[in-house]
């Protein structure tokens, strides 16, 4: 273009002009943070030594350190390729019997709601896409309140998430700093002043961060208070089967509330169960009075879905709904649940008897052992956890929470040495 031209083409259009005069349209925005779960990935990458550990991300890694395709995800992959299935646009609530069958592994096929179809359920882009659909649909239609309470700590996402979704969030008492455990009458007495008809968000299991869950007789007293102060539960589940190796004992929260008359809400992941993480499979659900009133539920999600991304992506949820229907692939799915819990539980076990015995690392580590999931909240200070990462390679959250999946026998001794060490002072 000649130079007379271009000037005049920068004259005509706003834009061309500023940046010409060498000021963006975007020169106001701020830097933002990264972010405190996702930004230590990118540390990890950035990192050459060949001794790395990344402890940040909650992603399963199998023995070896390697991400894990489940048996039955791959074999549920091949039905659908030789189904010669379309790629038409999933409806608004996504794959019909899909998010039935998310029900039904939620809720049990003999809880009430499910056999009385009173479930209203969406499929929805993984465990925060049904999180945020929820706070969408409580923000707009939930008639009591405005506020939601959090556990301190919770998941760094949920308090964007629900913020975002136009509610106000509160905290409640969850974790005992003396105990590295529950600070249940913590939690009861900031459950108990809360106002009433608050809505309360509860981790179904494997607590995100701490590791640390209610046991059944403390879930029924939570579910007393709750009932008492008719607060709202929205639980959130993405670790089903992750607890325990058993999708129906980590469900335990859920239906006991259910049990107890309780109306709730549920976000549902199959990001970790099914190592589904970059599909977004998920769903969210809320019990209604019955099929006349799932259906207005239903209506409402809808309005709030199609203008956010109007239907869900179809690949994860046939691979789920596949597993889910076909009774082979469901026996061989719990199977790899259970497998993927027991070698998290064995690497407990080893992190403990190494920092414990062969390291006589200072402090009290049983916690290791007793808590409960993907996630250890170990006690490791932010100093200490910038420590572990300048000088040993080792990346976790600042507060100190660390994946315990991303160890494995070729890594958790230097692991330990490395902790030992920063605890000690001399890393
Ligand atoms: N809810 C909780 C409690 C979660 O932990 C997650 C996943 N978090 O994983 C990242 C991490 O903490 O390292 C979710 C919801 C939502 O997960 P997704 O949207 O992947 O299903």
């Amino acid at each position: 273009m000649l130079a007379a031209a271009r000037t005049q083409t920068v004259a005509r259009t706003g834009g061309l002009v500023l940046r010409a005069a060498g000021v963006s349209t975007w020169s106001h925005v701020p830097a933002g943070p990264p972010d405190p779960i996702l930004g230590v990935s990118e540390a990890f990458k950035a990192d050459k030594d060949p001794r790395k550990i990344n402890l940040g991300v909650g992603a399963y890694r199998d023995g070896n350190g390697k991400p894990y395709v489940l048996g039955a995800v791959k074999k549920a992959e091949e039905a659908i390729r030789a189904s010669n299935a379309d790629k038409e646009y999933l409806p608004i609530t996504g794959l019909a019997d899909f998010t039935k069958n998310a029900a039904k592994l939620a809720y049990g096929e003999d809880s009430a709601p499910f056999k009385e179809n009173s479930i209203a359920v969406t499929q929805s882009i993984s465990g925060t896409g049904a999180l945020r659909i929820g706070g969408a649909f409580l923000a707009r239609f939930y008639p009591h309140s405005k506020v939601i309470y959090l556990p301190v700590p919770s998941w760094g996402n949920h308090t964007p998430i629900f913020r975002d979704s136009g509610l106000e969030v509160r905290g409640y008492k969850y974790f005992n700093k003396e105990t590295v455990g529950l600070d249940f009458e913590g939690m009861k007495a900031d459950l108990k002043s809360a106002p009433e008809k608050s809505i309360v968000l509860l981790h179904a299991c494997a607590h995100n961060p701490t590791g640390i869950d209610p046991t059944p007789e403390q879930w029924a007293e939570i579910s007393d208070i709750v009932k008492e102060k008719q607060l709202f539960p929205f639980f959130d589940m993405a670790y089903q089967g992750f607890a325990s190796g058993s999708t129906s004992r980590d469900a335990q929260a859920v239906r006991h509330f259910v049990s107890q008359g309780h109306q709730i809400a549920l976000a549902q992941s199959f990001a970790k169960n099914m190592g589904l993480y970059g599909e977004r499979v998920g769903a969210f659900s809320l019990t209604t009075s019955g099929p006349e009133e799932r259906a207005k539920v239903d209506s409402q999600i809808k309005i709030i879905v199609r203008p956010m991304y109007s239907n869900p992506p179809l690949h994860g949820a046939l691979i789920a709904n596949t597993i889910l229907s076909k009774p082979e692939l469901y026996g061989e799915w719990e199977g790899e649940v259970k497998g993927m819990a027991e070698r998290i539980i064995s690497m407990r076990d080893k992190l403990y008897d190494s920092l414990t015995h062969t390291h006589k690392t200072p402090g009290e580590w049983g916690h290791i052992k007793s808590q409960i999931g993907m996630f250890s909240f170990t006690g490791l200070t932010p100093p200490q956890t910038k420590a572990l990462a300048e000088k040993a390679h080792i990346y976790m959250t600042a507060d100190g929470r660390i994946s315990m999946a991303g160890l494995n026998a070729n890594n958790i001794e230097y692991f330990a040495e490395s902790v030992s060490k920063a605890v000690k002072g001399n890393l």
